[in-house]
């Protein structure tokens, strides 16, 4: 279908304009999208017997190993160890290429690879790109020690979110989902984020309760105690690593 079509078109032009064919260690993230990255690599025909490929999840290191890959988990990467470049998929993207990422849970792992690469690739199709942040996709998900979950959604009310909540396991019989690292995901509700140029320009709906500048906002939430990490990714993707993904002349990502 066509949005399968262009996470496709997403994934192959990224790799091809991006994957350095020597490539020693690529980051490989996790969702749908990744799957077609992992798809356009093999494709490439280049020899990855040396390559190792560090996953950002359970399910991201699956998909390596299924494909034949060898995969390295993160805290096994020998110290010092740059990434050559690191693929991920997004759950929205702005303007300036920042972006939501946490609706796989794999937040704090896919932060970490990505800051740990020397390029990060953000792999989306025309769905996920929109001109601001929680336009289509409404909230950003946070990685928190349990302990302190009550006290953070409290914050993030304070902080303007609507109804943030603790998300639940798929099977909402067993409570709430726990992350790799046996933390729990909320999911912050906020109004669409504004870009530094918006605040330039005076359009800052100043005044507006909860209205805030993407980074802002990520610096806040991180500052609260008890946040691992919030699913807001801003100034990681290289203007010129875009990737395009368009189906039918649709907006390119
Ligand atoms: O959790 C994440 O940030 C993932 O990258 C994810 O949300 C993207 O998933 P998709 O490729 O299945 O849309």
């Amino acid at each position: 279908d066509s949005v399968e079509a262009s996470k496709q078109a997403a994934a192959k032009v990224a790799v091809q304009n991006h994957y350095p064919a020597d490539a020693k260690w690529v980051g490989i993230g996790s969702g749908t999208t990744i799957v077609y990255v992992v798809d356009a690599i093999k494709a490439l025909g280049v020899d990855t017997s040396l390559t190792r490929f560090v996953p950002t999840g359970y399910q991201s290191k699956q998909l390596i190993t299924k494909a034949g890959l060898t995969a390295v988990e993160f805290d096994s990467i020998p110290q010092g160890t740059v990434l050559d470049i690191a693929f991920d998929g997004a759950d929205e993207v702005d303007d300036d290429l920042n972006c939501i990422k946490g609706g796989g849970a794999c937040l704090f792992q896919e932060k970490l690879v990505a800051l740990q690469a020397k390029a990060f690739i953000c792999v989306a199709d025309s769905r996920k790109s929109q001109s601001r942040l929680l336009t289509n996709w409404k909230y950003i998900p946070i990685e928190v020690a349990p302990i302190a979950a009550y006290r953070v959604l409290n914050k993030l009310i304070e902080l303007g979110s609507i109804k943030p909540a603790i998300r639940l396991s798929s099977t909402a019989k067993e409570g709430p989902l726990k992350t790799d690292q046996g933390f729990f995901i909320i999911d912050a509700p906020f109004k669409p984020l504004l870009l530094p140029s918006d605040v330039k320009a005076g359009k800052d709906g100043s005044g507006v309760a909860g209205v805030w500048e993407v980074e802002t906002l990520a610096r806040k939430i991180k500052a609260i105690p008890g946040v691992l990490e919030v699913g807001i990714f801003s100034g990681l993707t290289a203007p010129q690593a875009q990737a395009v993904g368009s189906i039918g002349g649709q907006k390119p990502v």
